[in-house]
């Protein structure tokens, strides 16, 4: 290997030979005891504010927009660079709108099923939340997340990038339940789920093995949606693209056929290089990518670091995550967090020692159906450059001699 990439047994090796030049510390001085102005009084009260907010000094920790136009019809990105773990908050969960947030009062709206069920019903908010509940955590990310990347490395943060995803442990009742509870005919193959915002997004979600995790929920990360995640109760369909997970749920209405709206027609669908398109891509495929060191920051100091990431897969669980310093020439394998759950976030890292050199940061993600992230060249051999949709490439960050962060392509 030409980079100094160091796994776990060979950082320990190495943290035995160096001693105290390996820390990431620097050592203490006798001043820095001294009691600061924030220890010398009595705090704020309880109270303030009655709903936490973060520390002032976190205030650039935000969703970002990079859509130009109305920002009702936008999506905002989570901050993926200054995250830890896997859950993301609810206020950093990104928002994909295709008519802005509408403001639903709770008691008076209603979930309907009909079409081809034995019984029509109208669920109020309060029978949803008498029926068998499920927690758990799972991505979503919008087909989009990456699509600036098939033509050209333009954007400059890891949240402009990939921050079309956020993770939560999501809570309500599944989906098979309802429409249980409704009674499915024989003839029943498809359900149109319809939103209550002024465009009634509306997608066709196939009765099969899709629907088997779906979940109809009211809560994300242990409190009621958001509104802008769809409160008062929206789809969350486990691994599959964001889109068809219909938030502020109005209706479910069964089919024979698929209804071929405007979602799953004119948008949603890709173009491949034979001319023709494909229609319901549902899964979104493995993916990951390194979010510290990422482009837009800059490496200050010389000596071991952690290189951190996010790697995940809508067919199952992550089975592992290489890394590559050299720009794909040479992979070690990465460490992976627990807990490794399916469709779900899992967090890798690996230390590194950077001394100052050029390199090429990549991760590379397999997931547990055997999928293998590809590199930007076999995508793009695969699908072409008129896709807009369902962008998984290896993600490339180099890293000068200054210790500049920036996104490239190789
Ligand atoms: N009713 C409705 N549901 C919707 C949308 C919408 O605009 N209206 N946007 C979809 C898209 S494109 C995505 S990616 C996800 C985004 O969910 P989020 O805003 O909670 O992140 O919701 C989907 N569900
Ligand atoms: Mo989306």
């Amino acid at each position: 290997m030409n980079q100094p990439m160091i796994g776990r047994r060979n950082l320990l090796r190495l943290g035995l030979a160096a001693g105290a030049a390996a820390t990431a510390a620097g050592s203490a001085r006798a001043e820095e005891l001294a009691v600061p102005e924030w220890s010398t009084g009595l705090g704020k009260p309880v109270l303030s504010p009655a709903y936490g907010q973060p520390s002032p000094f976190e205030k650039n920790v935000v969703r970002r927009t990079w859509t130009k136009g109305p920002l009702e019809q936008a999506s905002s990105m989570t901050p993926l660079a200054d995250l830890h773990g896997i859950i993301t908050p609810n206020g950093l969960h990104f928002e994909r709108h295709h008519s802005g947030v509408p403001t639903i009062d709770p008691d008076r709206h209603r979930l309907v099923v009909h079409g081809l069920v034995r019984r029509n019903l109208s669920f109020t908010m309060n029978d949803l939340l008498r029926f068998p509940s499920e927690s758990r955590i799972h991505f979503l990310e919008c087909s989009g997340n990456g699509n600036s990347e098939w033509a050209k490395p333009v954007r400059d943060s890891v949240q402009g990038t990939h921050g079309l995803i956020s993770c939560c442990e999501w809570t309500g009742v599944p989906l098979a339940t309802l429409l249980d509870e409704a009674g499915l005919l024989p003839e029943a193959k498809w359900v149109l789920a319809e939103g209550a915002d002024s465009v009634k997004m509306s997608r066709s979600l196939p009765l099969n093995t899709l629907l088997d995790d779906a979940l109809v929920v009211y809560a994300q990360n242990g409190e009621a949606l958001r509104p802008e995640q769809g409160y008062p109760v929206r789809l969350l369909l486990p691994g599959i693209e964001g889109n068809m997970s219909i938030k502020w749920l109005r209706r479910l209405k069964l089919a024979a056929e698929p209804f071929y709206s405007r979602e799953e027609t004119s948008k949603y669908t890709d173009l491949l290089p034979s001319g023709k398109a494909r229609i319901f891509s549902f899964e979104m495929d493995v993916k990951s990518v390194i979010t510290r060191p990422s482009v837009g920051q800059k490496l200050t100091e010389t000596g071991i670091r952690e290189i951190v990431g996010l790697a995940w897969s809508g067919r199952g669980r992550i089975r592992a995550v290489e890394v590559s310093a050299d720009g794909g020439k040479s992979w070690l394998p990465a460490r992976l967090q627990g807990p490794i759950l399916p469709k779900c976030l899992t967090r890798f890292t690996l230390p590194w020692d950077w001394q100052g050199q050029a390199a090429v940061l990549q991760s590379r993600a397999t997931d547990d159906s055997g999928f293998v992230q590809p590199s930007r060249d076999q995508l793009v051999a695969a699908r072409g450059v008129n896709s807009y949709y369902h962008y998984n490439a290896i993600q490339s960050w180099k890293v000068a001699s200054s210790g500049e962060v920036t996104n490239v392509h190789v």
